[in-house]
């Protein structure tokens, strides 16, 4: 048996009814052979332990590691064009309706080499790791076509090669309607999305089934039949739902028993408790709010009174959110959306990791895995606090 023991830690443990993050003062984590063996006082340190050398991390903050549970962080080319023209006065959806939009990164990733897309996407990453990530989801849906799905697929895998990181995919191949089938967006989803999900799947690429649900996108009766497959094939199913409008899309996906829906400014009271129902966690995007300078915010108040979970994302994509920093989307959606410092750290750790259908993750409690993020900060509430400033000291994922 290998292990350590990290001691004089002020450990957020981000447990369920763990009263304010869960805090432990003066604490102990024991790591075994990459799982938390024990936690608690440093005095009450079990004798069978004693022989595992000791580190003192001089009273620092240890937090679970962080996991950005919705990412495009694998996609060609980039969009600062279109924030010039948004700038100019162009909206997102009018960009997306000539032509521009998620069909331009669509082409950028058709075009780009796996070399290149896979450089593009580590630099992401790496921003991201710096910061205390140890999971990260990769969608697909920059493809379009099978051949450039199954590309992006294969690099997102690729990344976990090249880092210490858990990677968890999710088909994305709902995502917009591609040129070549500009009108007929159900032959779309008949001729490619479906057959290029079953080819991913026995490829072992795919770990979850997205969709976009909008207007300039696809309705819910086509999501369903991508969801009806999805869950034939025994895998788990979240969707892009109520960004720019309210379809109900986050219901129906919710009835099918999602994992997350994402987004959700426009999502009403019977979409709220439909979640509640069943149990599917809401995934905050502050970074897309932001850049689409939109004003409708989430119903977070709805969320804490039916008792959805909220977890929180940075959606990092060349339109809508160019961002690769947690920590920056926890501000972000403390002051935009008014979520508690404690809402905001427990959105990228426990809900994440549900978000995720990961329950070995995201809390620091015995028997889970042992990814930790150590931070020189002297309270909790410092993490969602500042803006562009990292107090990162280790990232610990000894299991990974
Ligand atoms: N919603 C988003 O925020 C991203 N995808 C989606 O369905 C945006 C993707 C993009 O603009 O490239
Ligand atoms: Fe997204």
């Amino acid at each position: 048996m290998t292990g350590f023991i990290l001691q004089n830690a002020q450990i957020a443990t981000m447990t369920k009814g763990g009263a304010d993050y869960g805090l432990i003062e003066q604490g102990a984590i024991v790591v075994v052979d990459g799982s938390i063996s024990w936690l608690g006082s440093a005095p009450d340190i079990p004798q069978t332990f004693s022989h595992l050398p000791i580190e003192d991390v001089d009273g620092r903050l240890i937090t679970p590691a962080l996991i950005d549970c919705h990412t495009h962080i694998v996609a060609g080319g980039n969009r600062a064009r279109e924030f010039e023209m948004r700038l100019q006065g162009a909206s997102y959806e009018d960009i997306a309706r000539a032509g521009g939009g998620i069909n331009a990164t669509v082409t950028a990733t058709r075009s780009a080499s796996n070399a290149a897309l896979l450089a593009s996407a580590l630099a992401r990453v790496d921003q991201l790791i710096a910061e205390g990530a140890a999971t990260i989801e990769v969608k697909s849906g920059y493809g379009l076509d099978c051949e450039t799905e199954l590309r992006m697929l294969r690099t997102a895998r690729a990344i976990s090669k090249q880092r210490n990181i858990r990677i968890r995919t999710s088909f994305l191949g709902a995502h917009a309607i591609p040129a070549d089938y500009a009108d007929r967006p159900d032959a779309y989803i008949d001729d490619v999305c479906i057959p290029t999900l079953e080819v991913a799947f026995r490829e072992g690429l795919v770990d979850a089934v997205d969709g976009f649900c909008e207007g300039i996108a696809f309705s819910p009766a086509q999501i369903r039949r991508v969801f009806e497959r999805a869950r034939s094939l025994g895998l788990p199913i979240k969707l892009h739902a109520e960004q720019l409008s309210n379809l109900g899309g986050a219901k129906m996906a919710a009835e099918l028993g999602a994992l997350s829906v994402d987004h959700l400014e426009y999502l009403d009271e019977e979409g709220v408790i439909a979640l509640s129902n069943a149990g599917t966690v809401a995934v905050l995007l502050p970074g897309a709010f932001y850049t689409l300078r939109e004003t409708q915010k989430p119903p977070v108040d709805l969320f804490r009174q039916y008792g959805v979970d909220m977890a929180l994302a940075t959606d990092c994509n060349p339109g809508s959110s160019p961002l690769s920093s947690l920590l920056l989307s926890m501000n972000m959606a403390c002051t935009l959306f008014r979520l508690t410092p404690q809402e905001a750290l427990a959105g990228v750790t426990r809900n994440a990791a549900r978000a995720l259908g990961l329950a070995h993750v995201g809390t620091i409690e015995t028997g889970k895995s042992a990814e930790l993020a150590l931070w020189d900060v002297t309270h909790p509430a410092e993490l969602a606090y500042r803006m562009g400033f990292n107090p990162l000291t280790r990232r610990i994922v000894g299991s990974l």
